[in-house]
């Protein structure tokens, strides 16, 4: 069964093939928006990760007729009362220029102290294909640092360092991300529902 992974974010796209390859489900091949045809991009005019997870994923699966799964995510900031959280992407005013969202979140968090710096990366995901609609949230808390560290990753990933590690999620190796992160517990909830699509 051919799944569509639909995300026009590289780096989100390839987190997301990785776990689901590495879960290694039975009968799945994962194809990307390269491998459609073109169509509309569903507006994220949700309020939620959940309601935009399902409007991509629905309107995936309309467009192709493909089982679809789509990924929303964010970083929530207590001190910013969970700013950006839906707007992560934008914050900055460009939509993906992960340099502006992170240098305007150093300078919204201004010189907040390190124990109140906390909050955490949010991914909703959905799976809609043929009668199955489900929507998932997968969380991962940790710290807001004051410097951008680390090369892996994208988007915050520089400035959040989770819980239990002296490491921004930037530093770590895609494995330990994959293992710890938001996404990859959202995902793990969905992999029965994958299976049960692939073996029909
Ligand atoms: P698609 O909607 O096409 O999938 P997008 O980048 O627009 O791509 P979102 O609207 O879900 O996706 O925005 C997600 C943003 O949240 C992303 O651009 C980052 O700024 C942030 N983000 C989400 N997951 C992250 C992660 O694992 N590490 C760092 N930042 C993350
Ligand atoms: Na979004």
């Amino acid at each position: 069964t051919r799944v569509l992974v639909a995300s026009r974010n590289a780096k989100k796209l390839n987190e997301l093939r990785r776990i689901l390859a590495e879960a290694g489900v039975a009968g799945i091949e994962i194809v990307g928006l390269n491998d459609v045809p073109e169509y509309p991009e569903a507006p994220e005019t949700a309020p939620t990760f959940e309601g935009n997870a399902l409007a991509k994923a629905r309107d995936g699966f309309a467009a192709t007729g493909l089982p679809c799964v789509a990924d929303d995510s964010g970083l929530e900031v207590d001190a910013l009362n969970g700013m950006p959280g839906v707007l992560s992407a934008r914050w900055s005013g460009t939509h993906g220029n992960d340099e502006a969202n992170n240098a305007l979140l150093l300078a919204q968090l201004g010189d907040v102290p390190d124990d109140r710096r906390g909050g955490r990366f949010v991914s909703a995901c959905a799976l809609v294909a043929d009668g199955v609609e489900e929507v998932v949230r997968g969380e991962w808390p940790g710290t807001i640092g004051r410097k951008p560290v680390g090369d892996n990753g994208f988007g915050y990933d520089p400035l959040f360092f989770p819980e239990g590690d002296d490491r921004s999620s930037a530093q770590l190796t895609p494995a330990e991300k994959d293992a710890a992160s938001h996404r990859g517990r959202a995902l793990k909830q969905l992999l029965p529902a994958l299976a049960a699509l692939a073996g029909h």
